[in-house]
C-alpha cells in the first residue's frame, strides 16, 4: 500500500479512498495506492503554504539547499537498482531505460546543486549618485508540479530539484498510472530529512486530485507534463488568480534525412527516434521525412528492422520495447492507425497486437511503419504517442524545412546530413524548441528544453528551468532621501 506525503507524514485518503496501479505487461496489479479526497489537496497545499510562508525552510540558505538536493542525489544513486526496477515494471519500459532514467535524474539533481548558489542576482548601476539598486531572485511560493507517466521518476525531477533550490515549497502529484517510483523519491526526501510541508505527495486521478490541486488558490505556481486538453485546461485554471503555469505538451516531431548520410547510421537512430519506449516520448521522432533519391530502400530497411524490434517484459534483458501503457492509450494509437490507413497511408510494418502469449495479455502492439504519407493526414498532424513512424518525402532542402515546420507543435526535431553548411540551415530554420544535427534524443541538464508553438510555454532544464521558479525583485536604495518637489503645496 503506498500512501500519501503530507506535512511530513505518510497517511492514506482522508476518505480511505484507494486505486490499483496496473503492471501494463500482463494486466495484473501492481500496488494499492490511496487516492487523495478533496480534503487531502487542501491539507497538502496548506501544509506547503505554512512551510513556505512561516516554516525553516524560508530562513533557509542556498547552500542548505544545494545540500538537500547532492543528498537526493547520492540516494538516487544508492537505490539505483531499486528504483530503476519499480520504474520498469509500472511504466513497462526495459530496465536498461529505468536505469538511463534514474542516472539522468540523479544529473538533475547534481545540475540544480551545482547552480543554485551562483544563479543570483545582480547589482545594476543606477547611474545616479546616492542610490544603489539590485535584483534580487526569490522563491514564487508553492508549487504544484503535475507529472506524466511516460518517464514519472524524471519528469516530476526536472521540476521538483529547481523548485527546491529556487526555495519553493512543493506538492507532487504523479500520474494515477505511475505513481511508484514518485512514492520511493519522495521516501528519500524523508530520509534526507527536508523539512515537513517542504514537499508533499498527492495521489490519484488527474481529473478529480489534479483538477483540485490546481484550482487551489494557496498555489502560486503550476508545473505541467502531459497532454494538450490537459495544458489548455491546466492553462485555463492558472488564469484564475492570474498564477504561474509552465506546461511542456509534447510535440509531433520531424526527423529529416538527406541522402549522403550514412545508412545504416541514420536507419538505426531513426528506429530509436521513432520507437523508443514505444513511442511514449514527448520528442518522439514520429514523423520521418526522407529525401527521394534515398526514400525506398530507406523505407524497406526500416520497415524491416521494425519488425525485428523485439518485444517483451521490460525486465527482460532481452526485451527491446514493452508495451503500451494502458489498454486505453493502445485503442487510442490503433485507432490512429486505422484513421491513417483509411486517409492513404500504407502499412509497411506493424499495425497489430502480438497474438502469442504471454504479450497478448498485455497492452502491446507491433512497432509500425506507415509510408506514402502526407501532411493532411490526422496521424502525420496529431500526436499518436505511441510505436507509428509515419513516413513522408521530399526532394529540396526548402521543401524539407516547409515540412518540418508544417505542425502546430514544435517540441523538437532532427536533421540527417553529411553537408555542414546544409545541417546549420535546417537547424537555424527549424521552429522547434530542440534541433539535433545528426543524432536523435540525447538531451543535457544545462541545456533548455522545451517547446515552440502549441508544445508548450517556459523551459525545463538549464538556467532557464530554474528561472520558472524565482520571481525577480528590483530593490532601490536611495541613501540620501530629499524631497521630490513634484508638488508644491
Ligand atoms: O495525459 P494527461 P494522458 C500526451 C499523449 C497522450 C495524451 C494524453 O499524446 O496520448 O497526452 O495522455 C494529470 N488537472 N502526453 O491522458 O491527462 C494526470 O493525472 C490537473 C504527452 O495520460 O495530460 C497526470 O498526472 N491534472 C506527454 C498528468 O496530468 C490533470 C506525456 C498527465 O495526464 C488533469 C504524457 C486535470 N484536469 C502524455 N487531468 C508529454 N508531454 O511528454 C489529468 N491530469
Amino acid at each position: 500500500m503506498k500512501y500519501l506525503f503530507i506535512a511530513g507524514k505518510w497517511a492514506p485518503a482522508a476518505d480511505d479512498g484507494t486505486s490499483q496501479t496496473i503492471n501494463p505487461f500482463d494486466a495484473t496489479p501492481l500496488d494499492t495506492v490511496a487516492e487523495a479526497s478533496a480534503a487531502d489537496v487542501d491539507a497538502a497545499v496548506t501544509a506547503a503554504r505554512e512551510a513556505f510562508d512561516d516554516g525553516p525552510w524560508r530562513q533557509s540558505t542556498v547552500t542548505d539547499r544545494a545540500a538537500l538536493l547532492a543528498k537526493i542525489a547520492d540516494l538516487l544513486q544508492r537505490d539505483r537498482e531499486q528504483l530503476a526496477r519499480t520504474e520498469s515494471l509500472d511504466t513497462g519500459k526495459t530496465l536498461n531505460e529505468a536505469r538511463a532514467d534514474v542516472d539522468d535524474t540523479t544529473a538533475v539533481f547534481r545540475y540544480y546543486a551545482g547552480i543554485a548558489g551562483s544563479h543570483a542576482g545582480r547589482v545594476v548601476d543606477p547611474g545616479r549618485l546616492h542610490v544603489t539598486s539590485r535584483i534580487t531572485h526569490e522563491p514564487v511560493g508553492v508549487c504544484a508540479l503535475i507529472a506524466p507517466w511516460n518517464y514519472p521518476l524524471l519528469q516530476i525531477s526536472w521540476k521538483l530539484a529547481p523548485a527546491l533550490a529556487a526555495g519553493n515549497t512543493a506538492v507532487i502529484k504523479p500520474s494515477e498510472l505511475t505513481p511508484l517510483s514518485t512514492v520511493a523519491l519522495v521516501g528519500l526526501f524523508e530520509e534526507a530529512d527536508v523539512p515537513p510541508g517542504v514537499v508533499n505527495l498527492l495521489l490519484g486521478q488527474g481529473a478529480t486530485v489534479g483538477q483540485a490541486l490546481v484550482a487551489h488558490r494557496g498555489v502560486d505556481l503550476i508545473s505541467f507534463t502531459g497532454g494538450l486538453a490537459t495544458g489548455e485546461a491546466i492553462m485555463a485554471a492558472a488564469a484564475r488568480g492570474v498564477r504561474r503555469v509552465a506546461l511542456e505538451l509534447g510535440g509531433k516531431n520531424p526527423n529529416i534525412v538527406f541522402d549522403g548520410t550514412d545508412f545504416d547510421t541514420v536507419v538505426d537512430n531513426a528506429l530509436t527516434a521513432a520507437f523508443l519506449h514505444s513511442g511514449q516520448v514527448c520528442s518522439a521522432g514520429a514523423r520521418l521525412i526522407v529525401q527521394d533519391s534515398l526514400h525506398d530502400s530507406f523505407v524497406a530497411e526500416l520497415a524491416a528492422r521494425a519488425d525485428r524490434i523485439r518485444l517483451g517484459r521490460g525486465l527482460d534483458p532481452e526485451t527491446e520495447c514493452g508495451p503500451l501503457i494502458s489498454a486505453a492509450h493502445r485503442a487510442k494509437v490503433e485507432r490512429y492507425i486505422s484513421l491513417g490507413q483509411a486517409q492513404g497511408a500504407e502499412l509497411l510494418a506493424g499495425g497489430s497486437r502480438p497474438a502469442q502469449p504471454p504479450l497478448a495479455q498485455g497492452f502491446f502492439l507491433r512497432p509500425t511503419v506507415l509510408g506514402g504519407c502526407h501532411r493532411d493526414m490526422t496521424v502525420v498532424r496529431e500526436e499518436v504517442f505511441g510505436p507509428v513512424v509515419t513516413v513522408e518525402r521530399f526532394s529540396t532542402e526548402d521543401e524539407a524545412i516547409r515540412l518540418g515546420n508544417d505542425t502546430s507543435y514544435g517540441l523538437a526535431g532532427a536533421v540527417w546530413t553529411s553537408d555542414a553548411g546544409q545541417a546549420e540551415r535546417v537547424a537555424g530554420a527549424l521552429r522547434h524548441g530542440t534541433v539535433w544535427i545528426n543524432d536523435y534524443h540525447p538531451y543535457l541538464p544545462q541545456a533548455e528544453w522545451g517547446g515552440f508553438g502549441q508544445s508548450g510555454i517556459g523551459r525545463e532544464l538549464g538556467p532557464s528551468g530554474l528561472d520558472e521558479y524565482q520571481e525577480k525583485k528590483h530593490i532601490y536604495h536611495n541613501t540620501s532621501p530629499a524631497p521630490a518637489h513634484w508638488f508644491s503645496g
